[in-house]
């Protein structure tokens, strides 16, 4: 009996250790806090350097590039924000996903990282902007804003709950954050939890510290502000330019006359009328001098042009004044805590924006300003500090490369790649990937950019433009980078372009892209779409 004992001991001893040493395992696996906002343009985070975000500078997104590792060459597979959404969530393109414009509705019984990561033992966690209609799958614990979300007093959705909590949507999603932090990051399991904002978003409503934070900058505007569009059939066509397309009140903030607090033309009363009175009155204070201003100037023609893209940077870079402030006090907790040596920090976007070029704002195109993502991931374990990866990487890559940091299978069918080896041995990655895939199909909608789809080398990018036109482009990003001449017809580049068309159509058949990808709508759909949107815009 007493060997019987003995065995019995000597084996649940065992057991213990082998316990103990797996949880030491599950320890060391990194936490992940992935921040993603809405439209952030990289030309408006200080890290990536270009002239208007030195004027507006992002401090605290500024310690992760720091910190970490920048992505120069990062872009989305559909310039869009639910699609790009679902493809980080799934590591597939929107075609196999099945979310590919911001109508659809997201399969949520489809495997995702979320569920992937619980298998592994993470806890998962989710705040902020959803916008895949249908609920969060895969979460242990999520809030998410109800669609777009609205940027004062939000409605969230928690369980079968709708409350709409007064505040800030950006400070608001922070505290939720930084809340469920607090209360899980030292449990001993690694988590993921995601950090989903709606800044900086259209209509741009800044918090109400910083309504008049860049009133006194004058941001420069791109020298493509007034482009002529030679050969760009569809930039001809679509309804994204400032000066032409955003509406004075909800957009600009435009007051009806001098002395007067009443909105130029806006559509809707979702935005400006949830604020309370002491929120308005506080708002409608900041805006009056300058807006009285604008009315002493009298402005017309290109000065009015301008002084509108002025009015769009000072309100879009202010929106984006508290996601940095949020940015800092999370990063700030995990340095506080203890957490940040073994926590994977990552902030992004689900697309890159036009901040006025080509005279645009909003995204869709496969132009480099809003294909273009922003990406930088702290982990102090593994990267170097300060690295730079120009290899060419995509929010499709993100879940593969979530997982596999987790120590987890990285499923066979996911359409991304790992880019852990990039970022520990800091390569250039110049053979990651030779070529990207595109493709966005969200029209007849909002803005009007044509169905397109197409390939981006380190040097080259060839698109098709289909639906109602068809019409191909392509563009030598060295000698061109701003997109302006279009060489398809350019008898000296008739060798690149038929290299283009194959690497296309190879890239079509790796991700498994069928015929049935190309579908047009009815004409009459289209003219339909095009007459609303005039009616929306107070044209018509
Ligand atoms: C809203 C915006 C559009 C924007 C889409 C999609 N109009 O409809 O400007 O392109 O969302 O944005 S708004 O005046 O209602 O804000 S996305 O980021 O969700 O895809
Ligand atoms: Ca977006």
């Amino acid at each position: 009996l007493s060997l019987l004992i003995l065995v019995c001991c000597i084996m649940t001893s065992c057991n213990k250790k082998k316990e103990e040493a797996e949880k030491e395992q599950v320890k060391k696996r990194p936490n992940i806090v992935f921040i993603m906002t809405d439209d952030h343009a990289t030309q408006a985070i200080s890290a990536y350097g270009h002239p208007v975000s030195q004027l507006a500078p992002t401090p605290n997104i500024d310690r992760i590039a720091k910190n970490g590792a920048k992505f120069n060459s990062n872009f989305c597979t559909n310039s869009i924000c639910g699609p790009s959404r679902a493809v980080i969530l799934t590591g597939k393109h929107s075609h196999i996903n099945g979310f590919r414009m911001n109508g659809d509705v997201f399969d949520g019984s489809q495997a995702t990282l979320p569920k992937y990561l619980k298998e592994a033992g993470y806890r998962t966690a989710l705040f902020g902007k959803w916008h895949l209609h249908g609920l969060p799958e895969g979460f242990d614990a999520w809030n998410i804003l109800v669609d777009q979300g609205n940027y004062y007093n939000p409605d969230f959705i928690q369980g079968k709950d709708t409350t709409r909590i007064e505040g800030y949507a950006t400070d608001i999603v922070t505290e939720m954050g930084l809340k469920w932090l607090k209360e899980n990051g030292n449990s001993g399991e690694p988590f993921m939890l995601m950090v989903q904002h709606k800044a900086p978003h259209r209509n741009w409503m800044p918090a109400l510290r910083h309504l008049n934070l860049y009133d006194t900058v004058k941001f420069p505007l791109p020298d493509t502000y007034y482009p002529d569009f030679k050969n760009q059939v569809a930039a001809q066509q679509q309804q994204q330019t400032i000066y032409k397309d955003m509406y004075e009140g909800h957009d600009l903030k435009m007051t009806m006359e001098k002395g007067s607090d009443s909105l130029r033309h806006n559509p809707w009363t979702t935005d400006f009328h949830r604020m309370t009175r002491a929120q308005r009155d506080t708002w409608d204070k900041a805006y009056r001098s300058k807006n009285d201003a604008f009315h002493d100037a009298n402005l017309t023609g290109k000065d009015l042009a301008e002084w509108k893209g002025q009015r769009y940077l000072q309100d879009y870079l202010a929106t984006v004044a508290s996601v940095d402030e949020g940015v800092g006090k999370i990063l700030d907790y995990l340095e506080e805590s203890g957490l940040a040596e073994n926590t994977i920090f990552v902030y992004t976007t689900d697309q890159g924006f036009y901040l006025g070029e080509k005279g645009f704002f909003d995204k869709r195109f496969m132009y480099e300003e809003s294909l273009a993502m922003p990406l930088l991931i702290q982990y102090p374990q593994e990267i170097p500090a300060g690295s730079e990866v120009t290899a060419l990487t995509q929010n499709l890559d993100f879940a593969p490369t979530f997982l596999d940091f987790a120590g987890a299978n990285i499923p066979e069918e996911m359409q991304g790649k790992s880019m852990r080896a990039l970022l520990s041995q800091n390569s250039s990655g110049e053979d990651f990937r030779d070529a990207i895939y595109y493709h966005y199909y969200d029209f007849p909608a909002f803005h009007m950019v044509k169905r397109h789809y197409g390939v981006r080398t380190h040097r080259y990018k060839l698109m098709h433009f289909y639906d109602d036109i068809d019409e191909w482009e392509m563009y030598d990003l060295e000698k061109d980078p701003q997109e302006l001449k279009n060489i398809y017809e350019d008898p000296a580049y008739a060798g690149i372009r038929k290299e283009l068309h194959n690497r296309l159509d190879a890239l079509q058949k790796k991700y498994q892209v069928t015929s049935t990808e190309f579908e047009k709508n009815p004409k009459e759909k289209i003219d339909r779409a095009y007459k609303n949107f005039e009616r929306l815009a107070g044209k018509s």
